[in-house]
């Protein structure tokens, strides 16, 4: 029987791959951090929280003794490192934590993996966010990187110390330089969760209306279901690489507003620019979402769009599901979670 390590249980990606990996016949060994009240909600949403294969393990990735004894006691032969203070606003903010955290935290991996078994295999969350400032279009693995947040500096340093680990010593060190991917189990912070939850509750009438940043930027936006199996197939390759996962389309936030507005039955009509940028019911005539400026970030990734022919080629990974299915999905899954008035 196999045996991962997943860093990040409590999060999207750690939640779908633990579901993946179990379903494969894998023990999971699943890290969560020390909090006064630690939330499982995505475990416990996907029914698997009290899977006989899966082990919780209390674990901070800052720690490097914690990695070691972690690589020990667990023997696993695969190590998915997910954990990430991955929340690019936040960065600007938090930008030493940030750099420990998800900077180097991976090298605690690392370094785990090279003194307790150099043959174990190791998944990096790298993130399309490394492209940042737009080089060449569509991103692909090798478009130059030009990182705009402290977030996405600290994933480089972890993406450049992978390659490094796999060049200097053999190890297998996979990158997976991963495009927006999002679902019912992203984070309320997060651009289309953040409006997919605002739309629920904006035509339940719990909210009038919802504040965004900037709803120009634009991404590739695909199904973190899918792409957790990426990640998967990236350790199973024969050789250690570096691939980007992505769907090759973009869309503006503001595309993303609208057809989270639809998915409701609700129709808008944007007006004005900039700042004084509002959408309307068309319907009521009401405002229902609105720029505030306190949402734009001191530097933006204006434009992503990934190019996954490598994965494709190498991997046989395809996204398979559209951006008004997952949009659709999202949308139905906080009405239900509203009107349950659920919170999360
Ligand atoms: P989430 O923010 O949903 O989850 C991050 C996880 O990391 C949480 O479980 C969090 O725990 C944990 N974590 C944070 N700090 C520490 C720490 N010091 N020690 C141990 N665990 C910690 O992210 P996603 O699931 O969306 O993403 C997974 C990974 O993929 C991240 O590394 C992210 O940066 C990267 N990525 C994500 C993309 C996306 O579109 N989703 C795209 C490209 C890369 P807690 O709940 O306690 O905060
Ligand atoms: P991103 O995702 O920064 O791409 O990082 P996020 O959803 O936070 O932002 C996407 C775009 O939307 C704009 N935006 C807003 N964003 C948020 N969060 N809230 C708002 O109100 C808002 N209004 C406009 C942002 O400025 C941005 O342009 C995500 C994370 O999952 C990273 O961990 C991951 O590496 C990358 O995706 C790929």
């Amino acid at each position: 029987m196999k045996k991962a390590i997943i860093t990040g249980i409590t999060g999207q990606d750690g939640a779908y791959l633990a579901e993946l990996l179990l379903s494969k016949g894998y023990t999971v060994y699943a890290t969560f951090r020390r909090t006064s009240s630690v939330n499982f909600w995505r475990i416990e949403e996907l029914g698997i929280q009290n899977h006989p294969n899966l082990h919780l393990v209390e674990y901070d990735l800052t720690d490097l003794s914690s990695s070691i004894r972690l690589l020990q006691s667990t023997e696993a032969t695969e190590v998915y490192n997910l954990a990430a203070q991955s929340f690019v606003g936040v960065s600007f903010e938090q930008p030493v934590t940030t750099a420990e955290i998800t900077g180097l935290g991976a090298v605690n991996l690392l370094e785990a993996i090279r003194i307790v078994n150099p043959k174990v295999r190791f998944y990096q969350a790298s993130t399309s966010e490394m492209f940042g400032k737009v080089q060449a279009v569509p991103q692909k693995e090798d478009t130059p990187f030009y990182p705009r947040s402290p977030y996405g500096v600290a994933k480089l340093y972890a993406h450049w110390m992978t390659v490094n680990y796999r060049e200097s010593y053999g190890i297998f060190g996979a990158s997976g330089i991963l495009f927006n991917h999002e679902s019912p189990l992203r984070g309320r912070e997060f651009v289309t969760r953040k409006i997919t939850d605002s739309v629920a509750k904006i035509k339940l009438g719990k909210l009038d209306v919802m504040e965004l940043g900037n709803i120009d930027a634009k991404r590739d936006w695909g199904f973190a279901k899918e792409y957790v199996e990426g990640m998967w197939r990236m350790l199973q390759a024969d050789e250690p690489d570096t691939f980007v996962l992505a769907t090759n389309r973009t869309e503006t936030v503001r595309d993303f507003v609208r057809m989270a507005f639809k998915g409701a039955g609700v129709d808008v009509d944007f007006q004005g620019k900039a700042e004084a940028e509002t959408a309307v019911d068309t319907a009521t005539g009401k405002t229902v979402m609105r720029v505030n400026p306190k949402f734009y970030r001191p530097a933006e990734v204006e434009l992503l769009i990934g190019d996954p022919a490598k994965a494709k080629a190498k991997l046989g990974w395809a996204p398979q599901t559209s951006l008004e299915q997952l949009c659709q999905m999202m949308v139905e899954a906080d009405m239900r979670r509203n009107q349950a008035g659920f919170s999360f």
